[in-house]
């Protein structure tokens, strides 16, 4: 019989969680033959990920699984049978109804909350931890992801670095990525000058931040840059920053605008499988949040965090564990050369900016960012190979296996199989 998974989704603002639940989802499907519904809130950012999802629909079947508009009212999900494994992501609030639904149950579901990724050293302390309901005989358990194996892992399809490598080591599939982009593919031979700056030493960098302080000086910065720098910024919430930067009113899906060496190209929201390709092509990539983070890790090429920001400045110490894991291993002045650049680049700003010492603070993180970035160039094919290599060691810490084998090994789904066998 085939396991049945209900994974809820509450789409916040932004991609990361639907990204994640979509991901996670297809992959239960597809890899392992499990019967995924997937309950998500809002299917707008959905429709971005993924352009086949209506955003109306109350229910639709994509690539083999049932997704579910759900609503947070007290009635939602009253008359719905729980499936066997129920994952509640980023701590949604499952709906009150299919919490006594799943009471109800002969055999109690195994109830999981996925979390944030993190490479914090206490997730590895909380993954796993039970979490008896006070009132109903529920247990959930926590499920952290992570980069070691005291922690859940990350999210890797089963054929992820053979796709990666296979197209970054196939010229024809990167000239189609380019094309269907309307970009000219990297010509290694091209002349230089004003209107085809691509070619050989021309660095191609993919854009995908918050609004950030540090954005118009690292332009600056590209403008004056010996090396030409074509930047690709998939729309979103950065373009208003952007259009201000070259004074246009706005920058639309396809705009091109020049300054110097410096050219920006506005690229559509991509499908996911898409994006992922954008990643393996780029020279540098730049993500946010934490699932375009995990992509840019596997896509091995050097990167740059935007970790969403959060007001206590808590988030900076979630940027330096990675950051700490990340530069193991690298010689000491390339890891200082991804130090300095992670650091500016997510400078404290707006509310978040220290009281009192306002002027030195942004001399001190955004002064220097062209030496900054001019340090980090020189360690780019040092921290491609780095990226390739730690991707190729993250690669074991699997989180759809860790979470199998942590559902199997719940004192419910040992009971459910000894009921099957005694039958
Ligand atoms: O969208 P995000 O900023 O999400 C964030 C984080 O998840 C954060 O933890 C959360 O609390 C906050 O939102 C509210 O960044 P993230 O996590 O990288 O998700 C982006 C998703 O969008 C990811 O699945 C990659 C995908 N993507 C595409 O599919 N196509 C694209 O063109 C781009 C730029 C991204």
């Amino acid at each position: 019989m085939r396991l049945t998974c209900d994974i809820f989704c509450t789409a916040v603002d932004n991609f990361g969680d639907i990204g994640v639940c979509w991901r996670l989802a297809k992959q239960l499907a597809h890899e392992h033959g499990i019967t995924v519904r997937l309950w998500v809130d809002n299917l707008e950012s959905f429709h971005k990920l993924c352009a086949a999802i209506e955003p109306n629909r109350a229910l639709q079947h994509c690539q083999g699984i049932a997704i579910h508009q759900w609503s947070h009212t007290a009635e939602a999900l009253h008359d719905v049978h729980p499936a066997q494994v129920v994952i509640e992501t980023f701590a949604c609030q499952l709906p009150e109804k299919y919490i006594t639904a799943m009471a109800a149950m002969p055999h109690k579901p195994v109830w999981i909350n996925l979390e944030h990724l993190s490479a914090e050293q206490w997730v590895g302390d909380y993954h796993g931890l039970p979490s008896p309901h006070p009132t109903l005989p529920l247990v959930k358990h926590y499920f952290f992801p992570g980069f070691t194996f005291a922690t859940g892992g990350l999210l890797i399809e089963k054929n992820l670095m053979a796709r990666r490598d296979a197209f970054q080591g196939d010229s024809r599939a990167q000239v189609a990525m380019w094309q269907a982009l309307d970009i000219p593919p990297v010509q290694p031979n091209a002349p230089q000058g004003d209107n085809a700056p691509q070619g050989d030493n021309e660095i191609r960098v993919s854009l995908f931040c918050y609004e950030n302080a540090t954005l118009p000086l690292l332009f600056l910065a590209w403008e004056k840059s010996t090396v030409p720098i074509l930047c690709l910024v998939p729309e979103g919430r950065v373009l208003p920053q952007v259009a201000a930067h070259f004074k246009h009113d706005e920058m639309a899906v396809g705009v091109l605008a020049t300054r110097g060496n410096l050219r920006v190209k506005i690229l559509p929201f991509m499908e996911q499988a898409r994006y992922d390709e954008l990643l393996w092509a780029c020279d540098i990539n730049f993500v946010r949040g934490e699932d375009s983070l995990a992509r840019a890790l596997w896509a091995g090429q050097p990167c740059v965090w935007h970790i969403y920001p959060q007001h206590d400045l808590v988030h900076l110490q979630k940027l330096h564990a990675l950051m700490s894991l990340y530069c193991m291993n690298l010689p000491a002045d390339a890891a200082v050369s991804v130090q300095e650049f992670w650091d500016s680049w997510n400078a404290p700003q707006g509310d978040n900016v220290p009281q009192g010492d306002n002027e030195a603070y942004h001399a001190q993180h955004q002064k220097n960012i062209s030496a900054v970035w001019q340090n980090y160039l020189k360690y780019r094919l040092i921290l491609q190979q780095h990226g390739h290599d730690w991707a190729a060691k993250l690669k074991p810490h699997n989180l759809v296996l860790n979470l199998l084998n942590f559902i199997q090994n719940t004192d419910r789904m040992r009971a459910l199989r000894d009921e099957r066998r005694l039958r």
